[in-house]
């Protein structure tokens, strides 16, 4: 035998044992580090999926963003290069329009809100155009509330951000939410913000208390303060061919492990976020609390009417979550 036969042959039996032949791989993008509540949650999915489905079919996550950065993933996984991800709709709105409805500044009233809004008619609507778009959203994570932070003062009022230069995810909607509060937008990849922070290309950016813990951004950018402008939920979603190319049978068990995760990120997401909190001020962070997000919010009517023209869609979907209970 050939030494290329006797690998192969070794390959097979090895694959045999281990009831793995034939098993589907499903490479998984993750942007956090393996402890965060986002990549314990993509963990234990994973494991259902391959324990339930008898190892048919194993989802691998690969945490701290080593599979590249997130607007990149989003493409791989519409294309089918990676099976699944686990993503912030903030940078998928340039992909699926529809989505940047929840992209918009103070749409929701709180994450209880947002969760109402997704798991009910709205969400169904959103998912519909992920799912056109090559994107099966199978259950939502929690992705806290985003607030200001940055090397220089606390921000009580826009006019603290004027001239600022802030870091935001990719999407002109961000953008446009920065220069309208007077600030200087850069769009740039969540690998890169430390050591901008940290050298003065950006003054600031923002983010929930877990990742900007998780991140070291405290360490670089002193100065937290609460607007929670942003409640942008985020999906565990799987390309729609292979979907599509399910059993009925499996289809259940991916989307009950995708349930199930959910549930559990969102529980670990909330405690993550309180103890962030408690963490960076005791390392000596400075926080304010915005008490009147009015002026932050009124600041955002040109932002709501610009993408309201860009995409005419949405303006039946702001409504409708307006009017959502
Ligand atoms: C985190 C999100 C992650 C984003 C990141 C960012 O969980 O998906 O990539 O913010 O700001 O909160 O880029």
């Amino acid at each position: 035998m050939r030494y290329s036969h006797i690998a192969a042959a070794c390959a097979l039996s090895g694959a045999l044992l281990s009831g793995q032949a034939g098993a589907e791989e499903w490479r998984g993008w993750n942007i956090h580090v393996p402890d965060y509540p986002n990549s314990v949650a993509l963990d234990a999915f994973a494991a259902e999926v391959k324990e339930k489905t008898g190892g048919r079919i194993e989802p691998t996550p690969f945490h701290s963003g080593v599979l590249g950065n997130q607007p990149d993933a989003i493409e791989q996984v519409r294309l089918g290069g990676l099976a699944f991800g686990n993503f912030n709709l903030g940078p998928m709105g340039p992909i699926v329009p529809e989505v940047d409805v929840v992209n918009l500044p103070f749409i929701f009233k709180d994450i209880d809100h947002m969760y109402r809004v997704m798991n009910g008619p709205i969400g169904d609507e959103i998912s519909a155009a992920m799912a056109r778009e090559g994107l099966v959203a199978l259950g939502w994570f929690d992705s806290g509330s985003r607030s200001f932070y940055n090397s220089k003062k606390p921000i009580e009022v826009p006019a603290d951000l004027t001239g600022m230069k802030i870091r935001v995810m990719n999407n002109d909607l961000f953008v446009g939410m920065i220069e309208a509060l007077g600030g200087n937008a850069t769009p740039m990849a969540f690998a890169e913000v430390f050591q901008s922070l940290k050298t003065g290309v950006v003054d600031g950016a923002e983010n929930n208390w877990a990742s900007y813990q998780s991140t070291n951004h405290f360490e670089v950018a002193g100065y937290y303060s609460s607007s929670d402008h942003l409640i942008i939920p985020e999906c565990i979603c799987v390309n729609t061919g292979i979907w599509e190319g399910l059993s009925d049978a499996d289809k259940e068990i991916v989307k009950a492990a995708a349930r199930n995760a959910s549930a559990m990120q969102r529980e670990l997401m909330a405690a993550r976020v309180k103890k962030a909190e408690e963490d960076v001020i005791a390392a000596g962070v400075k926080y304010n609390r915005i008490e009147n997000k009015k002026p932050f919010q009124e600041a955002m009517g040109p932002v709501y009417e610009k993408a309201k023209q860009l995409n005419p869609a949405l303006g039946p979907l702001i409504d409708k979550i307006q009017a959502f209970p």
